[in-house]
């Protein structure tokens, strides 16, 4: 009974940040989202190719949440991005405090904020960071029963990316069988099939991610001029 006393407490202060980082990116205009999935599902490879496909359209800053190393903030910033590292300190999931936190660190002069959340398909479920959408991915080596067994990640993603499908041949994996407990556990989340380093689909996430949050960039340009 105590404990979940404590949790719900946790919970409400945790919700109070989030409420603040709404505030604040509201107020910057700033378009965030949170990448969550389980260690290696190919968080940081999605995350770098949208990066370098869509950085001449969007001003972007990265947040990652780690254990304990800069290993993924050090490859982002490779690609010419405002990187803010948080460590958690053994903690397996982002809370809103330390998003907030990292908040007054970040460039906020962008159009689109990515979070990359600790590697772990349970924790950062329950803790609302704030951000517009929820990037989950599940990765074809981790099995074809997940959505099922992590109901609660599942549950709230906005968009399910079906990551390293080019080892589809190679695994017994059945899509199918995804896409219909997705359907089940949250119909409302898109799913689309990718693979981060071979390229496969990746052009229909950038679409989806442009309709999602159009670049203001491209917008001032304009329409594209008719050929004669
Ligand atoms: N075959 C294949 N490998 C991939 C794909 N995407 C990522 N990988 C590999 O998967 C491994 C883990 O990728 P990361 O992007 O570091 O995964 P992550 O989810 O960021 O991992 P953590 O941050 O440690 O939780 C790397 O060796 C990637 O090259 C893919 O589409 N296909
Ligand atoms: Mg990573």
């Amino acid at each position: 009974m105590k404990r979940v006393v404590v949790e719900e407490k946790i919970l409400e202060r945790n919700n109070e940040s989030a409420e603040k980082i709404r505030q604040i990116l509201k107020d910057k205009d700033v378009f965030a989202l949170n990448f969550m999935a389980s260690p290696g599902a190919g968080k940081t490879t999605v995350i770098e190719r949208t990066i370098e496909a869509l950085k001449d359209s969007y001003r972007i800053s990265y947040i990652d949440g780690d254990l304990d190393t800069d290993r993924d903030a050090s490859r982002i910033k490779n690609l010419g991005v405002d990187v803010v590292q948080i460590n958690t300190s053994g903690a397996c999931h982002l809370d809103a405090y330390m998003v907030l936190k990292a908040l007054e660190k970040v460039s906020l002069d962008c159009d689109l904020l990515i979070i990359e959340n600790v590697g772990n398909l349970v924790c950062p479920a329950t803790f609302d960071i704030g951000t517009h959408k929820n990037i989950v991915i599940l990765s074809v080596p981790e099995g074809d029963d997940k959505i099922k067994k992590y109901p609660v990640m599942f549950n709230i993603a906005d968009v399910v990316l079906l990551n390293k499908v080019d080892l589809l041949k190679f695994l017994n994996f059945d899509v199918d069988k995804v896409k219909r407990e997705l359907r089940d556990v949250n119909p409302k989340a898109k799913l689309i099939q990718i693979s981060a380093t071979e390229g496969y689909g990746m052009k229909m996430w950038y679409s989806f991610l442009e309709r999602l949050r159009p670049s203001p960039i491209l917008e001032t340009v304009g329409p594209f001029p008719q050929t004669v």
